[in-house]
């Protein structure tokens, strides 16, 4: 299988991760969004979203890093980082889709006012902006907070593809000045997750 990634993307990186801890055949394929080979015409053919990751298996292309990581846990050994029994799947796939839609919009949009208007050029943060994204990432961060007071991963005793998911877009914390402070729990779990091999081996930083 090949894993079409670049180590500055956080969604390309929680594949990387899945692969690397489900110990998946995977051979990474680097593609320079930098220099915006998204665009070319063979990548468009397999993402028309221009973005990574793309994972293709044989004649099987797929693209969404969660649905990528599932994908690679479903074809892996039995592992608890994709439960095998139906309520701890739901649970892990909740988190999946809930860091999709509600803290990932959040990060992003502070990610793009701090940090990637100045590299590209495009001025300096909105404060008004700012501000709103600030808001829904301190409603959200507040859940997450709330879900890790108890539970050392966040559907439990075990690390599962839903840290890895919600875990990877915090990579930016510094660059993007996500406000995270004030939120022990969050904070203790993301220095367990920081300790992962499979972390550390994927820093761009
Ligand atoms: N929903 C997609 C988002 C993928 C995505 O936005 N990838 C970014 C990097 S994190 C990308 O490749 N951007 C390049 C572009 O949009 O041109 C996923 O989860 O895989």
């Amino acid at each position: 299988m090949k894993l079409y990634h670049h180590p500055f993307s956080s969604n390309a990186r929680k594949a990387v991760m899945a692969a690397k801890l489900l110990n998946a055949a995977v051979e990474p394929v680097f593609v320079d969004l930098l220099k915006g080979e998204q665009m070319t015409p063979e990548f468009l053919a397999l993402n028309p979203n221009h973005a990574v990751p793309v994972l293709v298996d044989g004649d099987f292309v797929l693209t969404e890093s969660h649905a990528i990581m599932v994908y690679l846990a479903e074809g892996a050994a039995p592992s608890t980082l994709y439960p095998s029994d139906r309520q701890g799947r739901a649970q892990v796939l909740r988190w999946m889709f809930w860091v999709s839609n509600h803290l990932s919009p959040a990060v992003a949009g502070l990610n793009f006012e701090n940090n990637l208007k100045k590299l590209y050029g495009q001025g300096e943060a909105d404060p008004a902006q700012v501000a709103r994204h600030e808001r829904f990432f301190h409603q959200y961060a507040k859940v997450l907070d709330g879900q890790l007071a108890t539970r050392a991963y966040v559907t439990g005793d075990t690390l599962t593809l839903a840290d890895l998911a919600i875990a990877a877009p915090l990579m930016y914390a510094v660059a993007a000045k996500l406000p995270v402070e004030g939120y022990a729990h969050v904070k203790a779990w993301m220095a367990r997750i920081e300790a992962l091999p499979a972390w550390r081996e994927t820093s761009p930083f």
